[in-house]
């Protein structure tokens, strides 16, 4: 440990560790969004499909992320589950231009909050309407009700809308989530 964080954790002011899940189909926009999360010259100019998961370490004025990027292709969604049980909060992707989609989309998140590792935990859910920019995106206010937000219960949510690509919209729901899980880690300790 470095004298700094020697330092800092004496004060008591070490940066907590966070655990976040990065779910949602493919192509929803998780790996841009998480790249577009880290300082500059760590971000990648091109990004591809997601294989199976990576991980990713940033982090803000509060908190140590490690970011968990999952694959929303179907083959490899059944691999969610494992991190469910060590992970703090969860950003759940959405295009929101692939009307197509939703239904598939509103299954998957409601298999994750029926999953016995979720439902008992008061975990926070943001959810980003992804690909704002685009002339056919949904407003996250419809999307929100496409995907019956409001019927989550004993669960913290909050949706917006965002641009991967720019980073529009990325730092409204980080900063939420960020409170919502800094309060609950508090409460754990
Ligand atoms: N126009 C637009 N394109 C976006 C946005 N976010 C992501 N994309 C594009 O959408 C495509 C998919 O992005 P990824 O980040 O690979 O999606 P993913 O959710 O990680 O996909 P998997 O790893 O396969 O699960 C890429 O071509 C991105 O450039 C956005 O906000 N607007
Ligand atoms: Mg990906």
């Amino acid at each position: 440990m470095g004298l700094f964080s020697k330092l800092a954790s004496l004060l008591g002011i070490k940066k907590k560790e966070a655990n976040v899940l990065f779910v949602g189909l493919d192509n929803s926009g998780k790996t841009t969004i998480i790249n577009k999360l880290k300082p500059e010259d760590a971000q990648q100019h091109d990004v591809v499909p997601t294989v199976g998961f990576t991980v990713e370490k940033f982090k803000n004025k509060s908190l140590s992320f490690t970011a968990f990027d999952m694959s929303g292709q179907g083959r490899y969604r059944n691999l969610w589950e494992h991190y469910f049980k060590e992970c703090h909060g969860i950003v759940f992707v959405i295009d929101s231009t692939d009307k197509l989609r939703f239904a598939v989309a509103k299954e998957e998140l409601s298999m994750l909050l029926d999953h016995n590792e979720i439902k008992r935990k008061r975990i926070p859910i943001l959810f980003f309407a992804n690909k704002m920019d685009l002339r056919d995106s949904v407003s996250s206010v419809k999307l929100s009700s496409m995907l019956k937000l409001e019927d989550i219960e004993n669960k913290p949510w909050h949706i917006c809308s965002s641009n991967g690509l720019t980073g529009e919209g990325l730092s409204e729901g980080t900063e939420w989530l960020s409170r919502e899980m800094e309060s609950a880690i508090k409460q754990q300790n």
